[in-house]
C-alpha cells in the first residue's frame, strides 16, 4: 500500500485548544450574553462526549438546564450563542494563546518534502482551522492542505465516518492508501469507521478513552524519541505503518 495522504483531525491533535480554548470561548459568550452558565475543566470533560459546539450546547441544556429547551426558535438561538464563542475563540488563536502541539510542524514539513498529501478532517469550524493554521504557521500554510474537511459540512458529526468520507472522496482516495492522525474515542471512531488505519495521540481528555482499534497509540509525535525507538514519528514509520509492517 502506498502511502498517498495523512488526515489531520484538528482539536487535541493539531493544538491542545479544549481545556483553555474551547472551554474559555464558551465561558466567555455565555457571560457576554448573561447566561449564567460556567463550564468548568470536570464538566467540560463531560460534554466533550458530544463532538460539535452546537450540539455540545443542546446536550448541556438537555442535561443540566433544561428549563432553557422550551424557547422558541431554539435553535437559531444556539447558533447565536456559537457564533459568540466563535468570536472568543478566535480572539485566544489570535493572540497566539494556542500553539500546535509537539511535533506537529516537524512532520507536516516531513509530509511535504516526501510528497504526501496532508489534509484536515475536523468537526469544528473551518474558519477555526483557517485561524489556527495562520496564527501558528502563517499565512500561506492553508494552501499546504489538499483538502479542508471542517464542521457543517457534512450532515452527521463524529463518530460518524461522514467528514472522512468527504475528505477521501474530495482526495479521490481509497481508504487504505492513507493514515488518520487523532486524539480521541469519537475520532478513532469515525475514521475507522470510514476504513483509515488511524494513530491516536492522547490529549488532557482522552488519555483514559478506549483506543482498542488503533494502529499507534503515543503521547505525542514526539513521545517515540523518548521510549526505546529514539526517533519521532516520521513519515517512514508512517509508510511502514500503511504498508502494515512492524514499526
Ligand atoms: C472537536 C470538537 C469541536 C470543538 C469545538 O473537534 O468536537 O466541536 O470541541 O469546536 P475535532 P466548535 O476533535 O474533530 O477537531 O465549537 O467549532 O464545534
Ligand atoms: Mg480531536
Amino acid at each position: 500500500m502506498t502511502l498517498s495522504a495523512v488526515l489531520f483531525d484538528v482539536d487535541g491533535t493539531l493544538a491542545d485548544t479544549e481545556r483553555d480554548g474551547h472551554r474559555l470561548a464558551f465561558n466567555q459568550a455565555f457571560n457576554e450574553l448573561q447566561l449564567d452558565w460556567q463550564w468548568d475543566v470536570d464538566l467540560y470533560g463531560v460534554l466533550l462526549q458530544i463532538t460539535g459546539g452546537k450540539e455540545r450546547i443542546r446536550f448541556y441544556l438537555e442535561n443540566y438546564a433544561p428549563s432553557f429547551l422550551d424557547r422558541n426558535n431554539l435553535d437559531e438561538w444556539i447558533t447565536q450563542i456559537h457564533k459568540v464563542k466563535t468570536r472568543y475563540f478566535l480572539n485566544l488563536l489570535k493572540e497566539g494563546r494556542i500553539p500546535l502541539r509537539h511535533g506537529i510542524k516537524r512532520l507536516l514539513d516531513e509530509l511535504r518534502e516526501n510528497n504526501i498529501r496532508i489534509a484536515i478532517a475536523t468537526t469544528t469550524t473551518y474558519e477555526n482551522v483557517s485561524t489556527l493554521l495562520q496564527c501558528t504557521l502563517g499565512d500561506d500554510a492553508l494552501s499546504w492542505f489538499a483538502v479542508i474537511g471542517a464542521g457543517d459540512i457534512v450532515p452527521r458529526k463524529k463518530p460518524a465516518p461522514d467528514i472522512y468520507h468527504w475528505v477521501l472522496s474530495q482526495l479521490s482516495l481509497p481508504a487504505e492508501n492513507c493514515i488518520a492522525i487523532e486524539d480521541s474515542e469519537n475520532g478513532l471512531k469515525s475514521a475507522t469507521a470510514a476504513g483509515i488505519k488511524t494513530i491516536i495521540t492522547t490529549s488532557e481528555y482522552t488519555r483514559q478513552q478506549d483506543f482498542n482499534n488503533a494502529a499507534l497509540v503515543l503521547e505525542d509525535l514526539e513521545s517515540l524519541m523518548r521510549d526505546s525507538h529514539n526517533e519521532p514519528l516520521s513519515v517512514q514509520t508512517l509508510i511502514n505503518l500503511n504498508r502494515r509492517t512492524l514499526i
